[in-house]
């Protein structure tokens, strides 16, 4: 872990100090409960595939082989049911019921942060909880359309026989929730950036907006695109679950 004891001890200062904290997770707050990430060392868009894994969440291409995403998708869900949230994800909620932490913009779509018990979350790429027909709209939960993603190649309208799709936003897609993502930015007088290389705007644009300390944590490569490097107070180039254990040591807050 490239950091020096000095910054967990910053860390724990800025959290001790802060009144209203908010947090942009993205897929690296999620890879050591199993799921892969897309850009970190073993994510997705590393894989070969006889199709570039980047058009996985692409919604042209979605609309022309939905297939493509299905394989894709079946992995995922399978991966879902084995789950449990992490380390972060649990300290996270425990920072919430302290009283601390005023709500979490996600970009992932694995409900983690809700499983561990947050409840202030903002999905803005959606999720796999509900899906619809993109011909007539009919909505279907998550039990229905596992059953019909596990049973069918593509899963199709009851109705109108059209393809059904995740509620998830895909590239080319509008993101969900912006105004209240950006609100929350605004009032945060701490933010927490984690596992994220903030490459996916308009969610990488978010902390930008925050008037306040931030603090980035995340293995690798963060680009400088959106979020100029001199405008982070802290950045840890470490493993999330560590340095969250790390940081209880000192704030021993009930982590359930
Ligand atoms: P990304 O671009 O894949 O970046 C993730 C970052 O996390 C990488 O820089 C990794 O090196 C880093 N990382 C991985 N594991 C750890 C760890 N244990 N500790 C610290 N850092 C770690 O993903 P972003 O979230 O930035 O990109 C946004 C995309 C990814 C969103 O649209 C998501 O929907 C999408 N995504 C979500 C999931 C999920 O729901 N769990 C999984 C894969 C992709």
């Amino acid at each position: 872990m490239k950091k020096q004891g000095t910054s967990v001890m910053n860390c724990v200062n800025l959290l001790r100090e802060a009144q209203s904290v908010a947090v942009l997770s993205g897929a690296g707050v999620s890879t050591s409960a199993g799921i892969p990430d897309f850009r970190g060392p073993n994510g997705i868009y590393r894989r070969q595939y006889d199709v570039d894994p980047e058009r996985i969440f692409d919604i042209d291409f979605f609309l022309e082989a939905p297939s493509f995403f299905y394989r894709f998708h079946r992995e995922f869900l399978t991966a879902l049911e084995k789950i449990t949230p992490t380390y972060t994800h649990r300290f996270l909620a425990a920072l919430e019921r302290d009283g601390k932490l005023k709500g979490i913009v996600t970009q992932n779509i694995d409900a983690l942060h809700q499983q561990a018990g947050s409840q202030s979350v903002l999905e803005i790429h959606g999720g796999v909880w509900s899906s619809r027909c993109i011909s007539c709209g009919q909505s279907y939960d998550y039990k229905t359309s596992y059953k019909m993603t596990m049973a069918e190649e593509v899963p199709h309208c009851c109705g109108c026989g059209g393809v059904i799709k995740p509620n998830i936003v895909f590239f080319g897609e509008a993101v969900m929730h912006l105004n209240e993502c950006q609100s929350l930015m605004h009032k945060a007088d701490l933010l927490l950036v984690l596992g994220s290389s903030l490459t996916v705007a308009p969610a990488a644009i978010l902390p930008s907006l925050c008037k306040g300390s931030i603090i980035v944590v995340n293995k690798g490569y963060v680009s400088p695109a959106y979020l100029a490097p001199d405008r982070i107070d802290i950045r840890i180039d470490g493993d999330l679950d560590e340095f969250f254990q790390e940081l209880n040591t000192e704030l021993q807050l009930g982590i359930q």
